[in-house]
């Protein structure tokens, strides 16, 4: 390799961008002109891709976390051969482009993961990597490594500022995740200041201190000195990797280490003076030598053969080990194997009943010997949230012969454990089960209080956002919390979630509908679903009186229903609710009302059905409609019509027990009966008929 043909095509990667940027006439041009060294070493001799097919799964995963960057990705994808255009290239951020504003999963194939947000993408690369460790550990055997690649990130200064990132790689030291190598552009310089006003510690040591191994870069344009970086990085097996490269944004431009480089085109003139100074000619715009690119696309030889090559190992690994092979098979197609569900538990009816946690709990043990693919964890609250997977082992290094530690499954300390424990590290959490997702073959679940999902609501948007199957278990799901008071009990985080697009939430009424929530979650493939459960525990309703509670399905389905189908009055309610307004129901068709209770455990399933199958359940004819949920008020007048009422909560919570509470706040069989007869006073008719 000639260094004028390196410096070609770092060139061609840098001017590319630059010119996409100033054709949009939007985007960021600093970060391509100063990180595209290290790009190139990376791209062209140590990442392992095949750009005629992105979904090869032993690809090295990469993640340009610094999502603004987006240009230095597109030059890349193009050069190195993927599907993406010059003529798509040009549209970049143009409505209905393939290169977008900001990297997008999916669009095109090859984007990984969507990122712009800092930080979250690099803790996407810490849950890539830890996909790649548990895969391997599980189904490579001695001469068959068949999963087996590396997880590389290009992160920047405001990645390494924000919280998430600190807590993905604080677990990712800790984890000693040795496949994980990021990238850092450590230029100085963030969108509106030098980072000596705001960012001064010493960031190598910090990651030592994180359990990290580190290599600094003196030179960003040094190919030599990255590519030595790498093969440190490479060689360190028990430690992931950061290598702190010390680049220019905006390099070669006049602009050149001051962030007015970092997020506006250049001015004309200066895209001539740094075409000029960098020695690359001014005209034609695009500009890609034939030399370059040939250099670049040699990537597709490459890939071809490492991809053909790793089916020959699969072919092999199929015919020593038939029976692992085929259940592999079902987590490279992201599918569910047969009888997944077969020993999902049916929960007799009970009057004192159990907690929708515990139910979960419950299906989740069920469900595991069956699913391979579903691992996950909670941010240090599995005894409460009840999500450990029982006998499935703990993801974590060894912590030695015989020892074990308290909070363990004890059932094993490798990267084979399904249960991952994430500490108290929320953020991270929503990150990490994202690039589990993100990278296949995976049903990766998370699990803490619903008042903490405050804590990971931008991982959850980007969830919803690439349509990630991602399943959370959100428990202790309202005031009826009760001592731990207003700090513990959510309020308003269920009207936030549905607030989500593309995101399902469900709140089940009790353990039989816990059961089939647990059913949609995971054949729902493409996006996430949030189940909201509760602490406390919930009469587990007799479905031999009661509708089926795979009524669940369809969002909201009719529980009870008044003489003839026709009632005067619908009593609606989501989770603990729901038995509330069944007693209260009971009640009151004593007292000849006609009532019907409606069990809405998830208004985006709802959203789903037809109209007039909305309509058989919440007739438009019934205006006396009564909605009772422990939450904030947002959305529910789309249920209760104009004429109907609501019992919801106003405020925030409270600190007294539970049944206190509930009972200050007129959740109570009396106050629900009370609202319902003061609502159907304002319908004459109705009452005229008793
Ligand atoms: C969570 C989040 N906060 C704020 C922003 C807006 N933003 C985009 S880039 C950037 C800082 C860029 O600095 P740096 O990460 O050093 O990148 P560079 O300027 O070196 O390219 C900011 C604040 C963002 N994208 N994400």
């Amino acid at each position: 390799m000639s260094v004028e043909l390196d410096q070609q095509c770092i060139n061609t990667i840098r001017f590319l961008s630059v010119d996409m940027v100033q054709k949009a006439n939007s985007g960021h041009p600093g970060l391509p002109l100063g990180a595209a060294t290290m790009a190139y070493v990376l791209w062209t001799r140590w990442l392992k891709y095949n750009p005629r097919n992105p979904h090869w799964f032993n690809r090295d995963r990469f993640v340009l976390s610094a999502g603004h960057g987006s240009a230095l990705l597109y030059s890349l994808l193009h050069l190195t051969g993927y599907d993406l255009a010059l003529d798509d290239i040009k549209q970049f951020r143009r409505w209905g482009s393939k290169a977008p504003g900001h990297p997008e999963r999916g669009h095109p194939p090859a984007v990984e993961t969507t990122t712009g947000p800092l930080g979250q993408g690099f803790g996407n690369a810490v849950g890539m990597a830890i996909a790649e460790a548990q895969l391997a550990t599980r189904y490579n055997r001695h001469g068959h490594a068949l999963i087996d690649h590396y997880t590389y990130a290009l992160v920047s200064d405001g990645d390494l500022m924000e919280g998430v990132t600190s807590e993905a790689a604080s677990l990712a030291g800790h984890l000693k995740l040795g496949k994980l190598t990021c990238l850092y552009d450590d230029n100085r310089v963030t969108l509106a200041a030098g980072t000596d006003i705001s960012f001064t510690e010493n960031r190598a040591l910090r990651f030592e201190a994180y359990g990290w191994h580190t290599v600094s870069v003196a030179d960003g344009n040094d190919l030599a000195a990255i590519d030595a970086a790498l093969d440190a990085a490479r060689a360190e097996t028990a430690r992931p990797s950061l290598i702190l490269v010390h680049t220019h944004i905006g390099y070669g431009s006049p602009e050149q280490d001051s962030f007015k480089a970092h997020g506006s085109p250049l001015r004309v003139d200066d895209v001539r003076k740094t075409k000029q100074k960098l020695g690359w000619p001014i005209e034609p715009d695009f500009l890609i030598p034939d030399e370059a690119v040939a250099h670049l696309r040699e990537a597709v030889k490459r890939g071809a053969q490492n991809e053909s090559a790793w089916n020959v190992s699969l072919s092999a690994y199929t015919r020593a080990f038939p029976d692992l092979a085929e259940e592999l098979q079902y987590r490279l197609r992201d599918e569910l194997p047969p009888g997944w569900d077969a020993d999902i538990p049916v929960f007799e009816a009970n009057a004192k009943g159990l907690a929708t946690r515990d139910a979960s709990g419950k299906v989740m043990n069920a469900i595991a010997p069956r699913l391979q693919a579903l691992a996950g964890g909670s941010a240090d609250l599995d005894t409460s949230t009840k999500t450990a997977l029982k006998g499935f082992g703990d993801f974590n290094p060894s912590p030695g012969k015989n020892a074990d530690q308290q909070g363990s499954d004890s059932a094993g300390w490798s990267y084979a454990g399904r249960n991952l424990h994430f500490g108290i590290r929320e953020h991270a959490m929503g990150a990490i089960v994202n690039g589990l997702a993100a990278h296949g073959g995976f049903n990766p679940y998370g699990s803490t209080f619903l008042i903490f999902s405050d804590y990971m609501r931008p991982a959850i948007r980007l969830a919803a956002l690439m349509g990630l199957h991602i399943v959370h278990v959100f428990t202790h799901d309202s005031i009826a919390v009760g001592e731990d008071g207003p700090t513990h009990q959510p309020v308003e985080q269920l009207a936030s979630l549905r607030a989500i697009p593309n995101l399902i939430v469900i709140r089940p009424g009790d353990a039989n509908e816990t059961a089939v929530a647990w059913r949609v979650a995971l054949e729902t493939r493409d996006r996430p679903v949030m189940l909201v459960l509760t602490r406390q525990d919930l009469p587990t309703l007799d479905r031999s009186r009661y509708a089926a509670a795979d009524g669940l399905r369809r969002g909201a389905y009719v529980l009870i229903d008044a003489p003839g189908g026709k009632p005067d009055l619908i009593l609606i309610a989501s989770g603990s609710e729901v038995g509330l307004i069944v007693a209260a129901a009971e009640r009151l068709q004593q007292q000849g009302i006609a009532v019907r209770c409606v069990s809405m455990p998830s208004w985006e399933l709802f959203e789903t059905l037809p109209q007039a199958e909305r309509d058989a359940v919440l007739p438009p004819s019934v205006g006396a409609r009564l909605a009772v949920e422990m939450g904030v008020p947002q959305g529910w007048d789309r249920y209760i019509g104009t004429r109907g009422d609501m019992l919801v909560v106003e405020t925030f919570g409270a600190s007294a027990p539970g049944a206190v509470v509930l009972d200050k706040y007129g959740f109570t069989v009396d106050n629900v009966c009370m609202k319902a007869e003061a609502l159907l006073a304002n319908f004459p008719a109705s009452r005229d008929k008793r």
